[in-house]
């Protein structure tokens, strides 16, 4: 199995912690953002010019839930996603509200970060969308270590994975104690730790990030 990645992605990171939860040999394939992923060989595989990608035995995948629901699929041991059609309807819940509600919301939150201008009517808007989807985690959770009561699912980590950015963004979860401590626990399994960006990994990639920014 070949993974492409890039450390600071958040979109190949939900994909690499599913790898390693799921312990499936994989051989990792940097790809480097910095206009790499426009190579001919690369845009083959992904004509989006998006990272993650996985090939599997030649057969490819582009989006990062697809690769999730194509790796519970062939690789069902250990489970990350649920039988249960409420307990489906969560899982797919909270992705979707990650990756509808949550990311886009702190976009302008990044953009100030890298010194680009935003107006200020735009960063209160941001935090009220981030502070709603706190809110809805706070309430899936209820007093469960994950959202699927004691199973860790695909949910926890899209979810567990940008919410771990938060705190580099300045924003607090301390009003959402639920969330508070999910996200304590989950920051110290194994897979989180293995794909956590380090500070190097950041500094490299924030003429990137700005670029990527910029076009939004
Ligand atoms: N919807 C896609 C988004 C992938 C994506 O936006 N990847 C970013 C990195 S986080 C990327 O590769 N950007 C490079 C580019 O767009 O040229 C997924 O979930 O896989």
């Amino acid at each position: 199995m070949k993974f492409y990645y890039h450390p600071i992605s958040g979109n190949a990171r939900r994909v690499w912690i599913a790898l390693l939860e799921k312990q499936i040999p994989f051989e990792p394939i940097l790809i480097k953002l910095d206009g790499e992923q426009f190579q001919p060989e690369f845009l083959a595989i992904n004509p989006f010019h998006h990272v993650p990608v996985i090939v599997d035995d030649g057969f490819e995948v582009v989006e990062s839930l697809a690769i999730l629901d194509y790796l519970e699929a062939k690789y069902p041991t250990p489970s990350l996603m649920p039988q249960d059609a409420k307990a489906i309807a969560t899982v797919r819940m909270v992705e979707l509200v990650t990756i509808n509600e949550l990311v886009p919301a702190t976009v302008p939150i990044l953009q100030q970060m890298v010194q680009l201008p935003v107006a200020p009517e735009k960063l209160e808007a941001a935090q009220e969308r981030i502070a709603k989807v706190l809110s809805f985690f706070e309430e899936k959770l209820r007093n469960n270590p994950y959202f699927i009561g004691e199973n860790f699912t695909l949910a926890d980590i899209v979810a567990g994975n940008a919410s771990s950015f938060l705190g580099f963004m300045g924003i607090s979860v301390d009003s959402y104690p639920k969330v508070k401590t999910w996200l304590e626990q989950l920051m110290q399994r194994e897979s989180f730790v293995k794909t956590a960006p380090t500070p190097e990994d950041i500094e490299i990639a924030k003429p990137l990030v700005k670029r990527q920014l910029e076009k939004l």
